[in-house]
């Protein structure tokens, strides 16, 4: 219970914001207008802590981290506000003595989105560790006017609509109106002479201004209240005859439109690069607001620009902010008249780098000619960076061309972000130990041989704040009886539940805890869906984005397989099983919104055949997103794991799964190797080939898909399946491109790219064993709770740790509240 938080207090302040905002009284209330005044209360608790921390910063001069990323994938804030100042079970009688449910009310707020997917969602669980730990962060990001689309599904086929999530207003958001930025883009550059110094000025540019949005990031009882720090944009100048006289209507039009089209929505890409034009003035325009601030803001306390980095650290999550780079350095020679040599020593002092994806349509390359149309002074300088780049190279491998072109920060007609900001930083890291490992020895291994002190692993991390305490309240208080709260900001110790793990009894209790949370997920689904499923059945769940390297298509695979076998025997001694997927796919990526159409295909047809007793039923979850996720860990007995080994660079939901007690089967691919290392393999369901299997085929060749279909019986009637109606029969071509992509060589790649055909009677035997092994509910439960007991490593706490100790040096900081 909070020391500080007074419940009738609160009560008033509710009221008192129905009265304010609504003009209404608590009976006249919707629960919308419910969640707003109570978000309301909650935020004026937290303002005051709010104030106190970043006074405490101020004066400790404290070392600052800027987690600068594209993304931020929230999810909903109220509870977890409420969860934070630790007052839920006084928040929760306050509404019900006005007649309300705290889960009714939470559930009306909208999921802020502004993520697709595993990196928005990382960056997330990060600002919520840095504040539980007391680490001075912001986190910088754009403000989206429409988050990630919403998912229907529509005749079996994704329908986006979009997100507008602040169409009622979002109470937890403060616009700083006095610290908005000028952004400026386009026109060219001047070069003037000063006092024997050449002077850049950039000129004939249409600016934005860019004004701050400040949510607060509350840290796990202990006062600390650090900020999302998120850009909108605005026109600079409004219309005004003046300018219209002046025959500068064109440029203001031009300007509003730039302001409005800037944030307008956030690209719902993973692992994937469109190249748009729009998408790279959203990375300068948040970058350069972003950097701007942070300079003007060491400046205020400091005089010398040189220690800039003794105070501040950038950190780049993924090469979409890299502009920063250059950004800083334009500041620092432009504004600040440093040298090269010293605005170099500062930047690449302050920047450092994640790489969160190996797929080769991920990279960033700009077109030169876009790239200097639109920031040419930013060019200029990456032209410079690069110059004295290869020299470097020259220097060290005379004649070697292999390595010019390797590395080069400008090579084709094109400027690599990637090679920009790992020349440009400190520090270069992976998120799994095997995916660093990968790019050293493969991916970066030139600049790895080149410069090996900057290369580190960070092995990727949840908060169990969210995704136990918050998502799983029975299993948490369930933990929390066992072995004390201390989980909740120290995860290794949950370890303790092990012995547990023999215990008869504890078993039971666990198993029941389970179900309970099956029945959740049951309601959820048939209030959603209109879907019947069975908390009794196995529930065996893949949710994530739809991409094909994550193999989406393997498993619907093998719930036809499955389903053959069935109806061939169905007598078929198998474990009831509910076959659960949550998905969104990039709107136009064709492929993947076809799987998508499969797998409600094969729903239909399998979830209406009564002759197979119910044994297999299948079920797309609309609308996969942080809120639901929370519920559906929840109540996972099987985990899917399973993309091609060396693609998934880390993966979180694995862990999200782990500390819910679902048993993982997956191949030996990012973090689920740490994963099984922690829980024993025998505790876990591995298969398939491994990664330096993987890079051998794709190195060297030899892989025929064409060869398994021939010789393998079940498979082949299985594709077959996909090309003659069996699943669409109004339309048997409808999955052609599927059946193609699997044994046909496309444009430029490999038939069967993903090694699904190779990998697919491996998985169809660990599902065998899964099915097996569930039958023994007494050793099912033990290896599910020693899931939850050795999820220890897999706090973000533990990642964000490693990255101050390695990377940022910051300083805890403690924050004391004034006696009021
Ligand atoms: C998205 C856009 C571009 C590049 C990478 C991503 C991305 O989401 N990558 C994912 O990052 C997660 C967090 O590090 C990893 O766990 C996932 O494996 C990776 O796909």
């Amino acid at each position: 219970m909070s020391m500080g938080f007074d419940k009738e207090i609160f009560k008033k302040s509710v009221l008192f914001n129905m009265k304010n905002v609504f003009r209404k009284t608590v009976d006249e209330a919707t629960p919308e207008q419910m969640y707003q005044a109570v978000a309301y209360a909650v935020k004026d608790v937290i303002i005051d802590e709010w104030i106190a921390t970043h006074k405490t910063y101020e004066e400790q001069d404290v070392k600052t981290l800027y987690y600068l990323s594209m993304e931020f994938l929230m999810g909903r804030t109220l509870g977890n506000n409420i969860i934070s100042i630790m007052a839920q079970p006084e928040v929760k009688e306050v509404l019900e003595e006005l007649g309300f449910d705290l889960n009714t009310i939470e559930d009306q707020e909208p999921d802020p989105a502004l993520g697709n997917g595993g990196l928005g969602r990382l960056a997330a669980c990060f600002l919520d560790s840095l504040a539980t730990l007391g680490y001075p962060a912001y986190g910088c990001g754009i403000r989206y006017r429409y988050g990630m689309f919403k998912q229907k599904i529509e005749g079996g086929y994704q329908v986006e609509i979009p997100d507008d999530w602040l169409k009622n207003g979002y109470p937890f958001e403060l616009r700083r109106a006095e610290y908005a930025t000028e952004v400026k883009f386009g026109g060219y550059v001047n070069t003037v002479r000063e006092n024997g110094r050449e002077r850049f000025i950039q000129e004939g540019y249409q600016s934005v201004l860019a004004v701050p949005y400040d949510m607060p990031i509350v840290g796990y009882g202990n006062n600390v209240v650090n900020t999302l720090r998120i850009w909108d944009a605005q026109a600079i100048n409004t219309f005004s005859l003046d300018s219209f006289d002046r025959g500068d209507y064109q440029k203001a039009v031009e300007q509003e439109n730039l302001a409005k089209t800037i944030v307008e929505v956030l690209y719902p890409n993973d692992n994937h690069y469109a190249g748009k034009e729009l998408r790279l003035k959203q990375q300068y325009f948040f970058i350069s607001a972003s950097v701007q601030r942070a300079v003007m803001k060491y400046m205020e306390k400091h005089e010398d620009i040189h220690k800039f980095f003794e105070k501040t650290v950038f950190q780049l999550n993924d090469t979409h902010p890299t502009v920063a780079v250059p950004e800083l350095m334009r500041i620092l020679l432009d504004d600040y008249s440093l040298s090269w040599d010293e605005a170099w020593e500062i930047t690449t002092k302050t920047c450092a780098y994640t790489n969160h994806t190996i797929m080769s349509e991920a990279l960033e390359k700009w077109p030169i000619e876009l790239f200097s149309r639109l920031l040419p002074r930013i060019y200029q300088i990456v032209e410079e960076i690069n110059r004295r780049f290869q020299q470097k190279i020259m220097e060290m491998y005379p004649g070697n061309q292999g390595k010019l072109r390797s590395m080069s920060i400008i090579y084709d007609g094109q400027v690599r972000m990637a090679n920009l900001a790992i020349v440009g930083g400190f520090s270069v890291n992976g998120v799994a130990r095997l995916h660093t490992e990968i790019l050293k020895n493969q991916e970066l291994k030139d600049f790895y041989q080149m410069m090996p002190e900057k290369f580190n692993n960070k092995t990727n991390g949840i908060t169990q704040r969210r995704f136990l305490l918050h998502g799983n309240p029975l299993l948490a208080e369930w933990v929390t009886r066992k072995i004390g709260d201390d989980w909740t900001t120290n995860l290794p110790h949950i370890h303790r539940l092990a012995i547990y793990a023999d215990d008869p009894r504890c078993r039971q209790e666990f198993m029941d805890i389970k179900y309970q949370n099956k029945v959740r997920l049951a309601k959820y689904i048939k209030e959603h869906n209109g879907i019947d499923v069975d908390p009794r059945s196995m529930f065996d769940v893949q949710v994530k984005r739809l991409h094909e390297y994550k193999r989406q298509l393997m498993n619907i695979l093998h719930v036809m397989y499955l389903y053959n076998q069935l109806k061939d025997n169905p007598n078929l001694d198998m474990v009831p099983r509910t076959f659960l997927f949550g998905a969104k796919a990039a709107a136009g990526y064709e492929r993947a919104k076809l799987t998508i159409k499969l797998i409600n295909a094969v729903a239909d047809v399998i979830n209406n055949d009564r002759s197979i007793g119910g044994k297999i039923k299948v079920v797309f979850i609309e609308d996969y997103k942080v809120s639901n996720a929370e519920i559906i860990f929840a109540a996972a007995d099987v985990s899917e794991q399973i993309s091609t080994a060396s693609k998934e660079a880390s993966g979180t939901g694995n862990m999200k799964f782990m500390l819910n007690g679902a048993l993982t089967l997956g191949t030996m691919d990012g973090a689920n190797v740490e994963i099984v290392e922690e829980v024993g393999s025998e505790n876990a369901f591995i298969f398939g080939m491994s990664s330096d299997e993987v890079i051998r085929y794709e190195n060297e060749g030899g892989y025929n898909p064409m060869e398994i279909f021939n010789n393998n019986y079940e498979i082949r009637r299985v594709l077959m399946q996909l090309i003659n109606g069996y699943y669409s029969p109004q339309n048997p071509e409808l999955f052609r491109d599927i059946y193609n992509s699997l044994l046909n060589t496309q444009s430029s790649d490999r038939a069967d790219t993903y090694f699904i055909l190779k990998d697919f009677p491996s998985y169809a035997e660990a599902q065998r064993r899964i099915d097996q092994a569930y039958r023994d509910e007494a050793w099912w439960a033990k290896a599910a709770i020693l899931n939850v007991a050795c999820s220890g490593k897999f706090t973000s706490d533990r990642t964000i740790e490693e990255y101050v100790k390695d990377i940022w040096h910051l300083e805890k900081v403690k924050v004391e509240l004034e006696e009021v």
